[in-house]
């Protein structure tokens, strides 16, 4: 069944999305896109869930790339289907009403890559190799990486990256700060799941707006970005959450947020 190649585990408020298919290093074809954009649906409508976290079954891989199987099949029209549906699922990775953290165990290459760039942040072990190889197949990166790479570490890094296809270690991936941390495989789950514990305690609705603010102000100008700021300000002085959140410190006591 397609939903088995891609996993959900739920324990509230984190959700666990683990792609599932280790014996092609968790490389993306259509049906695992398709799944995940299903399970991403049903999380962005799942109050329970506040954080999410992505990473791959097995430990050599988060995910080896997009199914270069399937895409060697591919009609050009085909291609640009896949291409546009896995930069739409990719998009909503971005656009999740809650923060999703990438947990990078292994290869994450290409569409992998790409994937975990999508995701607010990363976290890797320290077995994790981090690259975008299109070009040695003679494609380039087709879900966001010639868009989300530079923008992340500036275009000479990304270029360099991007042409040469070259594999980095997570350490020098920490180093030029596409990751924010780097730990050994036995320490990721439990290091992802202590900041999304640590996400998850804060007002959701602040969060969520916080998340949109940074990716969206990011591509318009600051003053756009600011106006835009403080409008959103505005809106969420109007939440059950900002009053809980401001009375509990007075009475100092740990708020209780709700989402509202
Ligand atoms: N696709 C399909 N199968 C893959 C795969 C992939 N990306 N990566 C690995 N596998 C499969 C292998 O074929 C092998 O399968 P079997 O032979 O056992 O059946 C199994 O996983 C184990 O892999 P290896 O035997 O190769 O394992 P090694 O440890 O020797 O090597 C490796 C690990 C990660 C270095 C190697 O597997 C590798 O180089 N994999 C390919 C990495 C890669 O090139 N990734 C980028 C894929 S291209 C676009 C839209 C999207 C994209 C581009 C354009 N538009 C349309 C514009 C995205 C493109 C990509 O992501």
């Amino acid at each position: 069944m397609a939903e088995d190649l891609v996993l959900l585990e739920k324990k509230a408020p984190l959700a666990t999305v683990i792609i599932n298919r280790p014996k092609a290093l968790n490389a993306l074809n259509s049906k695992v896109l398709t799944a995940l954009d299903n399970i991403l649906d049903s999380l962005n409508e799942d109050n329970e869930v506040r954080v999410v976290i992505l990473t791959g079954a097995g430990e050599k891989a988060f995910v080896a790339g997009a199914d270069i199987a399937e895409m060697s099949q591919m009609s050009p029209l085909e291609g640009a289907g896949f291409s546009r549906f896995g930069q739409l699922v990719f998009k909503k990775v971005q656009d999740l009403k809650k923060p999703v953290i990438a947990a990078v165990n292994g290869f994450a290459l290409g569409g992998g890559s790409e994937l975990a760039l999508a995701s607010d942040f990363i976290y890797a072990s320290d077995n994790a190799k981090f690259g975008v190889p299109e070009v040695t197949l003679g494609i380039f990166p087709g879900f966001g990486g010639t868009q989300r790479l530079p923008r992340l570490l500036g275009k000479g890094l990304a270029k360099e990256m991007i042409l040469t296809g070259k594999m980095i270690s997570a350490q020098e991936a920490y180093e030029i700060g596409m990751i924010n941390r780097v730990m050994p495989q036995s320490d990721l789950m439990e290091a992802v799941k202590k900041v999304a514990l640590q996400i998850a305690k804060n007002g959701p609705i602040a969060v969520s707006i916080a998340k949109n603010l940074v990716d969206v102000g990011y591509d318009i100008p600051l003053d756009d970005g600011c106006l835009m700021e403080s409008r959103s300000f505005g809106m969420c002085c109007a939440t059950e959450d900002k009053k809980e959140g401001m009375k509990a410190f007075l009475e100092k006591r740990k708020p209780e947020f709700t989402g509202k």
